[in-house]
């Protein structure tokens, strides 16, 4: 007996994937189909991927012409199974010419003509090409341009903004230059934010009740009054209006969690979280301090994630240590907010006007999580217990910062009419509650 393998991921099964199987069942008597995992096509670049693993594997059960399907989760698995299983034959479509050719140890490698004028990037891009405009003054935008270019079915075709000079080459060529929102919101489907705090409620309202949908760096507002009030507009118009946080998209971050909720390093007591970008002294005596986000603002939103991600957000109590600019009470240099919850404590330290060691670590009752310095952008972390033996080390491939998984995720809650889980709207609350508290100086010390 013959035994072919073929791989792929298949997301939204088509045509060409048939022929492709068809063909491959052909060289032989039993076809095996390995189905990438989601974790694997992440690892390799391939973010877009719209349906689970068990619709993918589904769909090739389907087509009938698959003996046996299995998984594929890891870079050099197609050695490992083709050993495994017996394998004669390695079929795989022309657009990997070359790239197997060291399964020829191994098996018979064949490359079959890929069909023409379809693929699953078109189907996608079909389905979801959205237009997306952004606002603001700062060059956050331009990553935000540079990164959408790996989201399929997201065009960004539009910028609003009263300051052109940070603009990359490629913003400055975009088909819409504005100042004016009412103007950029005839052409969009919808808008990402990353204005100054104080003016992200007017924009959020303006955009929502044009019926487009809001990605918005995060604080959304910095009043719950506001924030209640936009999120009702945004259910009434059928919009979806979700924070930017962009670490919260980040895959170790992401795996993070989970590792945490699964027990790995027992019950969490303690959390320390610091996040710091010192200003350019030399710069300091120049800046507008009304356009510019103070720490609080720039960093408490990504520092709180984790806290309020993995202990909640029913804090019994807490206490606020703050410095600001002389003659500036709202713009801190500094702050450190400890909260106090049953049985365990988290601190966060955020700041625009110290420098600290940017890291993360979770305590337990059973060891703790390192994550290092700039852990906002990490891609590894440790699990360390009492005897190093147990320690594990982590690492996971982070791209764009996680914005692109961000935009992905922005795009997918569109149009699945359902925000993403990732950053829930009691997280974004909570986030908007500690916002209006700082300003308010509740359980404030100012030093
Ligand atoms: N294919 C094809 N014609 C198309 C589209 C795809 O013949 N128009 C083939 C591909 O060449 C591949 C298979 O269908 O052999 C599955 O394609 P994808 O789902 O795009 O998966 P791919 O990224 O090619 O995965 O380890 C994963 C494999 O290496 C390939």
């Amino acid at each position: 007996m013959i035994k072919v393998i073929t791989y792929g991921t298949y997301d939204l099964l088509h045509f060409g994937h048939i022929r492709l199987l068809e063909r491959a069942k052909a060289l032989g008597d039993y076809l095996i189909v390995g189905v990438t995992a989601d974790g694997f096509d992440r690892a390799r670049g391939k973010i877009n991927v719209q349906q689970s693993l068990m619709e993918r594997i589904e769909a090739v059960k389907q087509t009938g012409l698959a003996d046996e399907i299995i998984i594929e989760e890891y870079e050099g698995q197609k050695i490992d199974d083709v050993f495994r299983y017996g394998v004669d034959v390695f079929a795989i479509g022309s657009d990997w010419e070359g790239k197997f050719d060291y399964l020829n140890n191994y098996c018979k490698v064949v490359y079959l003509p890929r069909t023409e004028g379809i693929s699953s990037s078109d189907l996608r891009k079909k389905q979801r090409e959205l237009n997306i405009g952004m606002v603001g003054e700062t060059a956050v935008l331009n990553k935000y341009e540079k990164e959408s270019h790996y989201v399929n079915g997201a065009c960004v075709n539009a910028v609003c903004s009263n300051d052109h000079t940070f603009f990359s080459s490629e913003v400055k060529n975009l088909p819409i230059i504005t100042d004016d929102l009412q103007d950029m919101l005839e052409k969009v489907d919808a808008v990402f934010i990353a204005s100054h705090p104080t003016e992200h409620y007017s924009q959020i309202k303006q955009t929502l009740e044009k019926k487009k949908h809001v990605l918005c760096k995060s604080p959304i507002v910095t009043s719950t009054k506001q924030w209640q009030e936009l999120k009702q507009i945004a259910k009434q118009n059928g919009c979806i209006l979700m924070d930017s946080i962009k670490t919260g998209y980040a895959t170790a971050y992401h795996r993070l969690l989970l590792l945490v909720k699964s027990g790995v390093i027992g019950e969490i007591v303690s959390m320390e979280v610091t996040c710091t970008s010192l200003f350019d002294l030399e710069r300091r005596s120049n800046i507008n301090y009304q356009k510019v986000w103070n720490s609080i603002s720039a960093w408490g939103p990504t520092a709180m994630l984790p806290v309020f991600q993995i202990l909640g957000t029913d804090y019994k109590q807490k206490q606020t240590v703050s410095r600001s600019i002389e003659g500036l009470k709202d713009f801190d240099l500094f702050t450190k907010t400890t909260y106090v919850f049953p049985h365990s404590v988290a601190s966060i330290k955020v700041g625009k006007g110290i420098k600290s060691e940017g890291e993360l670590i979770i305590s337990g009752t059973n060891g703790y999580i390192y994550v290092p310095a700039p852990w906002w952008k990490t891609d590894y972390f440790e699990i360390r217990k009492e005897h190093q033996s147990e320690n594990k080390r982590y690492f996971y491939q982070l791209e764009g910062e996680g914005i692109r998984y961000e935009l992905v995720s922005f795009i997918k809650s569109i149009h699945q009419s359902k925000q993403a889980k990732c950053i829930s709207d009691k997280v974004s609350f909570a986030i908007t509650k500690e916002m209006e508290d700082f300003f308010e100086r509740k359980d404030f010390i100012e030093i």
